[in-house]
């Protein structure tokens, strides 16, 4: 399709023209259709961006968003209770800052990586005078630099359907559901320019689970609405398998009964766990790059996701390999570039819908 055709097509024509190609099975992005483009993000870990000069480069070159994997977390700042540690932090976000790129703020509250102190509260007065001073002071630091944040992190049960819900942590433990409310209406008090994200994993595929996952986040965004709590977004991490299909309708009903809310939805975290597939590397790169590609077409055939960011950008420094090991020892292959920077497949499949 030329531009100027694109150009020509209102937002609801461009709807049901991407509809109509979806059905087809041709379905480009909805951003592609509207002129528009989808911000690429990636996760960057402290310790290779001091160390490895490529990342800076491809962090330069090709990326538009930042996500601090790991300094914004309570264990990244809170080592002591008495004072915020944001050295790792500044550094990420003066990079960022410095070279115009946007960042995406992760996180405020989640189950891990907490500091022993914080998951040894008790008292739920006390538990929530530290989330609330917590949240004014890390959204304060950073607001006007930090636009959006994954406010809550994994607060949905793995499996909902049989352990009810919430998932248990200090926060749920002590607080109950309210700890969301809280932690929602302190980020939005705190910085009223941010988009706030509830961010989530396991809500790509319809087995009964993800739906069951689906309908909790659903009920939750309600009970902030019913409060007037502010809430713009749901981040889909996407850590994907490779050898679990996308449940395409069920992803398009899940969004669309997140737009009738008034929410919209990002890629938080994409990765392909490949530890099922074939060790040929060729093989393995092109099945990774496929998943992507089911995945983002599913995806942009009923919304724009405001970024697609992967959890991290080379292999080398990806969680996968550790978390979801081969048997035949095979290195993992589940991020854009190899471990040496070269661009994979996955890559060329990102750039389809982010370029
Ligand atoms: O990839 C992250 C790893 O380096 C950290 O050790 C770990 C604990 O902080 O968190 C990992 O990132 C997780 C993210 O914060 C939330 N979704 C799942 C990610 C992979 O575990």
């Amino acid at each position: 399709m030329t531009k100027c055709t694109a150009n020509r097509l209102t937002r609801r024509s461009a709807l049901q023209f991407g509809g109509a190609l979806a059905l087809s099975g041709l379905a480009p992005s909805m951003a592609a259709i509207a002129g528009s483009r989808i911000p690429f993000g990636a996760a960057v870990l402290l310790e290779p961006f001091r160390n490895d000069p490529q990342l800076k480069r491809m962090l330069l070159d090709h990326v538009d968003v930042i996500v601090p994997m790991n300094v914004l977390k309570w264990d990244g700042i809170r080592h002591s209770k008495k004072f915020f540690d944001f050295s790792g932090a500044d550094e990420l976000v003066d990079f960022a800052v410095q070279n115009g790129k946007r960042l995406h703020g992760h996180t405020l509250l989640w189950y891990n990586a907490n500091p022993q102190w914080l998951d040894a509260i008790t008292s739920p007065k006390r538990l929530e005078r530290v989330l609330v001073e917590h949240i004014e002071e890390v959204v304060g630091r950073y607001a006007g630099r930090i636009g959006s944040w994954d406010v809550v992190n994994e607060v949905v049960a793995h499996d909902p359907l049989n352990q009810g819900k919430w998932r248990t942590s200090v926060w749920y433990n002590v607080l109950g559901p309210k700890h969301v409310d809280i932690a929602f209406s302190t980020a939005a008090r705190t910085d009223p320019t941010a988009r706030l994200y509830i961010n989530d994993y396991d809500l790509e595929d319809d087995s009964l689970r993800t739906k069951a996952r689906q309908e909790a986040i659903l009920k939750i965004v309600h009970r902030l609405q019913r409060k007037n709590i502010p809430v713009h977004g749901v981040g889909l991490q996407a850590h994907l398998y490779a050898e679990r299909k996308i449940g395409r309708e069920n992803l398009a009903r899940f969004i669309d009964q997140l737009h009738r809310l008034g929410l919209d939805v990002a890629v938080t975290e994409m990765d392909i766990i490949d530890w099922k597939l074939p060790a040929d590397k060729a093989i393995r790169d092109a099945a990774v790059a496929a998943k992507t590609r089911e995945f983002l077409s599913a995806l942009t055939a009923s919304t724009t996701p405001r970024a697609i960011s992967t959890w991290g950008l080379n292999d080398r420094y990806s969680w996968i390999g550790d978390v979801f090991p081969r048997d035949d020892q095979a290195r993992a292959r589940p991020l854009p570039f190899d471990r040496d920077w070269n661009a994979k497949p996955m890559f060329d499949a990102i750039r389809e819908f982010t370029a």
